[in-house]
């Protein structure tokens, strides 16, 4: 049948084979350029390219291949993963939460548009394909604490929404026709970088703010529980996850997470470092996302099938990010 000569093909890369040739879409969002360097020191400066549609810093530019690509632009893509002879794709581009809520049509092109145009590409060009998922995929209806791998997912952004149907086209895609697609649903991710309109970003924000003017006001309440992971374990299980073999993946879609906290504890936290931190609450929109979001999510099935394990618990994010925002700052 089409489904076992397909799944049969997948190919697996191992340190005695060529390093895999990866193209990263949305390349200057919030994990585009970390991603770049993290996979660069694995497989080499000249294997990872990074695109976007919007001019890159000197900084980006003199760290490694760096090229125009639209995502809603099919022709563009297919000729960019010919020339650069792309194995592996990892398709960052989107609209997060709060902003999506902002512009939904544009949200439905960037987010679904643009999953439509890589998923063929994937598909066309035999590409393994890494689709980032999150905890915005699920809904009020869903079990919010703990909240395992399959469930009901309902969500009410139209961010959830595309999440979920890339997550399933996946699925479909996969079964269908052996697409090498995989997929983790990450929690708030916390890095130096700023924050790019997710509902989530206080928790990046508060850095920031803290460190800049000694006080930062929270758009969401004091005792809102959410998911978190400091960048350097979404990298890791980013990678870990792509070098998985395939007989160990159960499923194309894991749950993956580190911590949960709420404003009040991390604020707690940064307190032992700065005493003199202020911190005033005004919940906004984002809030309402928030409470229809997991709060603490269940990563049994990944720690199961690919070890994964996360390695930054809170007191190190929390001196980690102090650092790294200092340096980002200074
Ligand atoms: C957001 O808040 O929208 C993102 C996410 C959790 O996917 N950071």
């Amino acid at each position: 049948t089409s489904l076992s000569f397909s799944v049969n093909k997948i190919r697996h890369f191992s340190s005695k084979q060529d390093p895999p040739r990866i193209l990263i879409t949305g390349g200057l969002g919030q994990l585009g350029v970390e991603c770049a360097r993290y996979l660069r020191n694995k497989y080499g400066r000249e294997n990872v390219i990074l695109t976007d549609i919007i001019k890159p810093s000197m900084e980006v530019a003199n760290d490694g291949p760096y090229i125009f690509a639209d995502i809603l632009d099919f022709k563009g893509l297919q000729k960019i993963v010919v020339d650069h002879r792309v194995d592996w794709l990892i398709h960052f581009s989107a609209l997060l939460s709060a902003i999506g809520e902002q512009n939904v049509p544009l949200a439905v092109r960037v987010n679904i548009e643009g999953m439509h145009n890589v998923i063929e590409l994937a598909k066309q060009y035999r590409l393994r394909i890494f689709v980032p998922s999150t905890i915005g995929a699920f809904g009020p209806d869903s079990p919010r604490n703990p909240t395992p791998n399959v469930t009901v997912q309902r969500p009410r952004t139209i961010y959830g929404v595309s999440k979920v149907h890339a997550e399933l086209l996946g699925e479909y895609y996969y079964h269908r026709f052996g697409l090498d697609f995989r997929c983790l649903r990450f929690p708030g991710v916390i890095s130096s970088d700023p924050p790019g309109g997710g509902t989530t970003d206080y928790a990046i924000a508060i850095f920031h703010d803290v460190l800049r003017k000694g006080h930062h006001e929270c758009y969401l309440k004091p005792d809102t529980r959410l998911p978190m992971m400091h960048v350097r374990d979404a990298l890791r299980a980013l990678s870990e996850f792509l070098e998985a073999p395939n007989e160990s993946l159960k499923r194309r879609v894991y749950n993956v997470t580190a911590m949960s906290f709420t404003p009040e504890e991390l604020a707690d936290k940064i307190s032992a470092h700065i005493p003199e931190l202020r911190i005033s609450y005004r919940p906004d929109s984002r809030q309402d996302i928030a409470d229809s979001w997991p709060q603490v999510f269940d990563d049994s099935e990944a720690k199961r099938d690919w070890n994964w394990k996360p390695e930054v618990h809170m007191d190190d994010l929390v001196t980690l990010m102090i650092k790294e925002v200092k340096e980002k700052i200074a």
